[in-house]
């Protein structure tokens, strides 16, 4: 029995300590009190394979009724189609899309880690498993901007089956609007991993890749978007092949029973974002910039100045003069302020490892509700930490529990009296 007590105290210990830090790693959030007290219920034993209506369990009515629904609020959410809420992630969610529309060996474009790209679309991830044949996006001087003119010479010379927009750094929008007809004109499928920025297009506050041309949209279900772990795939739903391909991508291609239990809080959360996300997702991208000008007025150095910094939830800060990313992203754990370090656009990939950047995201601070004045607070506390001046454990404690509720969210109260759905 002790050794089961110590799970517990565990848990707890890691649930006090995380309640008290500022959490700017960027690919994380928080559940609502609504969305969070559905997690626990039967489903956590069930198995559903297939679509609603048409399972290879029984028993699977009440579930049905609950899938159903969370696939009508998502697809109004980003103006699709047709969407597949059963990804259990967003890499998964990924494979599911290469898997049907990347023949083995074609020609492909995508991000390197380097510009921003995410493992998945790289050689060592899910794109590498079907072909050797990745061609990196052209850029700008600064590492980071897709050259639009060179990408479109790229499309042309190598008619690549697909390519891949969306990434892991993701500052601003990527050139959908720009690159669509050069990938109609030579056959090319637009992807557009919306892993990180899903709750921004959502709330309708960052590009709409749909409704710009892109083909097909994944995403992470709980960075920006803010519900329980899982991914999305979302095609306009024009063509009825290729919405059969991704169909078949994700079962039985990338997935079997797809953890049921945590649908009714996507459910939940998705109706949130419908409710609030605007306001959301308005909040979060002016919350990232009063933070990158708060850390440059304070002489630090965000990445790409001479753009604005960000459009997204995102900074990517340069501390290489500071003892780099590795250095710092510990230094700053050890104050209580959680992030991850990362290459800044350009860097060589070669310093994965050991990069110049660390990533802040401010997504889980806005939905606690911290706004401008915060962002300049915790601006003045990472100066702090990172060029140790001073120890800010306790100032972070004390900004911190001011903002101890979940905001743009339901409680549970607002999902009334427990009752079985009509199926
Ligand atoms: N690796 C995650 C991130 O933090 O961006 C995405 O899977």
């Amino acid at each position: 029995m002790e050794r089961l007590a110590g799970i517990r105290s565990t848990l707890d210990a890691h649930d006090r300590w995380r309640a008290s830090t500022l959490n700017l790693i960027a690919s994380e959030n928080v559940l609502s009190s609504a969305a969070r007290s559905v997690l626990d219920s039967d489903l956590l034993h069930r198995y559903a394979e297939g679509h609603p209506g048409g399972r290879y369990y029984e028993g699977t009515q009440f579930v049905d009724h609950i899938e159903s629904e969370t696939e009508k609020v998502v697809r109004d959410l980003f103006g699709a189609g047709w969407a597949d809420v059963r990804p259990i992630s967003g890499t998964v969610a990924n494979e599911a899309v290469f898997s049907r529309l990347v023949p083995h060996g074609a020609a492909v474009v995508s991000h390197t880690i380097a510009a921003g790209g995410h493992i998945s679309h790289a050689r060592i991830g899910s794109l590498g498993k079907r072909t050797r044949q990745i061609h990196p996006w052209p850029t700008q001087a600064d590492g980071y901007t897709i050259d639009v003119a060179a990408a479109r010479d790229l499309i042309a010379r190598e008619k690549p089956a697909l390519v891949v927009l969306g990434r892991s750094l993701i500052l601003f929008p990527e050139p959908v609007r720009e690159l669509v007809d050069v990938c109609r004109e030579n056959g090319t499928l637009m992807f557009y991993d919306g892993a990180h920025v899903l709750g921004l297009i959502a709330g309708g506050e960052f590009q709409r890749p749909l409704e710009e041309g892109a083909d097909v949209l994944c995403g992470s279900t709980h960075k920006t978007f803010f519900g329980p772990q899982r991914g999305v795939v979302l095609s306009r739903g024009v063509d009825g092949d290729l919405d059969g391909s991704l169909d078949k991508g994700v079962f039985p291609g990338s997935s079997s029973n797809h953890h049921l239990f945590s649908l009714p809080a996507l459910y939940v959360a998705a109706v949130e974002m419908q409710t609030f996300g605007s306001d959301y997702a308005r909040a979060t991208i002016s919350n990232a910039r009063a933070l990158a000008e708060a850390l440059a007025r304070r002489g630090l150095h965000p990445a790409l100045a001479d753009q604005g910094y960000t459009s997204s939830h995102q900074v990517a800060l340069d501390v290489g003069d500071h003892g780099g990313g590795y250095e710092v992203g510990k230094r700053l754990c050890e104050q209580d302020i959680v992030c991850n370090m990362n290459l800044l656009p350009g860097e060589p990939s070669k310093n994965a490892m050991r990069p110049r950047g660390v990533r802040l995201g401010v997504q889980e601070m806005t939905r606690f509700g911290m706004g401008p004045d915060e962002m300049d607070a915790i601006g003045d506390l990472l100066h702090a930490a990172i060029t140790k001046a001073r120890d800010v454990r306790d100032e972070v404690h004390a900004l911190r529990d001011r903002f101890p509720e979940v905001r743009y969210g339901f409680s549970p109260a607002d999902l009334g009296a427990p009752s079985p759905a009509s199926a």
